[in-house]
């Protein structure tokens, strides 16, 4: 492929080789923390505490899809009609290339965007990176069929991992969206915004979508919904676990609670043990006793001020462009530049 080099720095391109038919893997990949070590770490934490990667199991992905669906998580119908109504706003005011995108998931949402991007400029690049291969796959597929002046290139990676080896010199918009951004914590959040910044060339811009403070009482059933399903997302993680660190966590001695934190402006989904159950990790010879009631905190939702988030872009050389959102003021999408 002609271009390939149009997308990789010249330093970062002899790391990647091409796994599947325009997919690229890491020949060597040196995460800066193993999964079985997060979950050692942060379950001796107190309180105990869970990295919200270890939900994305093949099961946690397709739950993940259909909790999208449900009647109350209004974030994602609510976030796609937002780009259906201002891709073309956000693509013209965003010079690009190439459009890269952190944790794909669904790629329907970015379609819109790819759609404007051919129509304003006849072609482009298209880059999803993610851990998940099936995916990729299935986006390179769509790309295939319906975007055909879009040159694909999935990075079957870690963000972090991948958004370090795009050429800073190619006019790039990366694009995070789902308010993903939502599950990291204060020092997630510098970490990220820190090793993003610093990839991006003073031609580039982001796009990030983030879920808006608003009424607890639209906020909280659209984590604790009829069905059930944010409950099975949720305390799935513990199959995963058992899973990576060979632990024994018993799905039947443990309740899903939710709430939302209004001094911390976030949705905190907890696993809360039912009986007293000893804890053994087969693969690290420890263990530990899960006291009734004792709660595991599985996953953060933060909640955003978008006025007061781009103030604190800036410090990271981001700075606001555009700002749009839905009749409701639910959902923002907020559309930054990169100072050089
Ligand atoms: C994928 C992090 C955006 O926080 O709304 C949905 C994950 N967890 N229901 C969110 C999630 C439970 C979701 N994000």
């Amino acid at each position: 492929m002609k271009e390939d080099r149009a997308l990789f720095s010249a330093d970062h391109r002899q790391l990647w080789r091409m796994a599947e038919p325009a997919i690229w893997t890491l020949k060597e990949s040196h995460p800066e923390e193993d999964p079985a070590t997060s979950i050692m770490r942060t379950l001796w934490d107190q309180p105990r505490w869970l990295e919200a990667y270890h939900l994305y199991d093949d099961r946690g992905s397709e739950l993940f899809e259909q909790i999208c669906e449900l009647p109350e998580y209004y974030l994602t119908r609510t976030e796609q009609a937002i780009l259906e109504r201002d891709a073309a706003k956000i693509i013209a005011a965003a010079p690009v290339n190439s459009i890269v995108e952190l944790g794909a998931g669904s790629a329907k949402k970015t379609t819109h965007l790819l759609t404007e991007q051919i129509r304003l400029r006849g072609a482009g690049i298209f880059a999803p990176i993610d851990v998940s291969l099936p995916g990729l796959i299935l986006s390179r597929e769509f790309n295939r069929a319906h975007l055909p002046q879009i040159e694909f290139h999935g990075l079957h990676a870690r963000y972090e991992e991948g958004f370090g080896s795009i050429d800073k010199g190619l006019p790039t918009l990366f694009v995070f969206l789902g308010s993903t951004l939502g599950n990291f914590n204060a020092s997630s959040f510098v970490r990220f915004f820190s090793q993003l910044s610093e990839a991006m060339g003073p031609k580039d811009f982001l796009l990030l979508g983030v879920d808006r403070v608003k009424d607890r009482d639209i906020l909280e059933p659209a984590y604790a919904d009829s069905q059930g399903l944010t409950a099975e997302f949720i305390l799935n993680v513990f199959d995963n676990i058992n899973h990576l660190v060979g632990s024994n966590f018993d799905l039947v001695k443990m309740r899903y609670y939710s709430t939302y934190n209004a001094d911390w402006q976030q949705i905190e989904m907890y696993a809360v043990s039912t009986e007293a159950q000893d804890i053994r990790f087969a693969s690290f010879n420890t263990s530990f006793c899960w006291e009734k009631n004792d709660q595991i905190l599985v996953e953060i939702s933060r909640k955003f001020d978008p006025e007061r988030l781009q103030q604190q872009l800036r410090f990271f050389d981001l700075h606001p462009v555009l700002h749009c959102t839905d009749p409701k003021e639910w959902f923002s999408l907020l559309l930054l530049k990169k100072l050089a």
